[in-house]
């Protein structure tokens, strides 16, 4: 059904979804970016799925955007046709959980795709960068705007102006990944991530994800008043019974996703 991309469904719950175009080091062309956004929707609107993961391969989560693609465009062809930013924006769409496992390149759009999603899980062979600045042009997928915000302004400017790759310790040690496992075992734990997110209510898991969202788009006391009012609702659901039933009980919750 796909080309680029390759999907499965592991332990009936978690969506897996895996850039597939080694031999360019998986640089996203309009057709993976168009089979990703696809792929996204399709598990995010299946309810059996309560969690979703986007991975590469171990060399590469993306190398970038194909810029074998991007080469012949001219202003008026990415200023007046808005050049790729349709089938970039779907993630954002996404209300399911997705946690990126990332081993290998992850540059240019290939982090941005990363960082768009909700967390990131790296392999110990990870690098990241925004190296754009050396073929002429600046991020244009989010980079400038979500990489302040994961490390902070003097790091984003240092990757983002100088171009230099930022391996998966200094990664996490700066914040932009949660976690740093062996490369032979990325997959395995972000599956074990997703079990443990799906083992949760699912409409708790939806608000707590647009609520975290929400910190970066409102100042503080409309972030604060949009997660009392999340929180308050989730009190009409009967997971909020369940859950706090079963902690009383000191028994496992049966979480229904209502
Ligand atoms: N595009 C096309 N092909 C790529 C590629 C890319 N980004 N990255 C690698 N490849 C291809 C190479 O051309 C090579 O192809 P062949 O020569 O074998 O045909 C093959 O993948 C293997 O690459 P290398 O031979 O270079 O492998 P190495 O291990 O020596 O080096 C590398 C790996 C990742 C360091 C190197 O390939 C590299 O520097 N790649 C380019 C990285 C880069 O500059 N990335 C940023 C691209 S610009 C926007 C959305 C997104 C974007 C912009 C706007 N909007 C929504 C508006 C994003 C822009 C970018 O990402």
């Amino acid at each position: 059904m796909y080309e680029t991309i390759q999907t499965r469904v592991e332990a009936g719950k978690v969506g897996v979804i895996a850039l597939n175009r080694p031999k360019q080091l998986n640089a996203l062309n309009d057709q993976l970016m168009d089979e990703l956004g696809a792929a996204l929707k399709a598990f995010d609107a299946d309810d059996a799925i309560g969690c979703i993961i986007v991975t590469g391969s171990e060399k590469a989560f993306a190398a970038g955007a194909d810029i074998a693609a991007m080469a012949k465009y001219d202003f008026a062809e990415t200023y007046g046709r808005d050049y790729i930013s349709r089938n970039w924006e779907t993630m954002r769409s996404i209300r399911k959980p997705v946690i990126a496992a990332v081993a290998g390149f992850a540059l240019g759009g290939g982090c941005e795709v990363a960082m768009m999603c909700d967390f990131i899980i790296a392999a110990d062979n990870a690098k990241f960068g925004q190296p754009e600045i050396k073929i002429g042009i600046i991020p244009g997928a989010g980079g400038t705007q979500r990489l302040p915000r994961a490390l902070g302004k003097s790091k984003a400017m240092d990757m983002v102006l100088t171009a230099r790759m930022m391996d998966a310790a200094e990664a996490e040690r700066s914040g932009l990944v949660s976690r740093v496992v062996p490369l032979d075992k990325l997959m395995e734990e972000a599956l074990g991530a997703a079990l443990v997110i799906c083992s949760y209510g699912r409409l708790a898991v939806m608000a707590a994800k647009e609520a975290v969202n929400r910190s970066f788009e409102s100042p503080l006391s409309d972030g604060v008043l949009y997660e009392r009012r999340l929180f308050q609702a989730l009190f009409a659901t009967s997971d909020q019974k369940e859950g706090m039933d079963a902690f009383l009980a000191k028994r496992p919750a049966e979480f229904k996703g209502r």
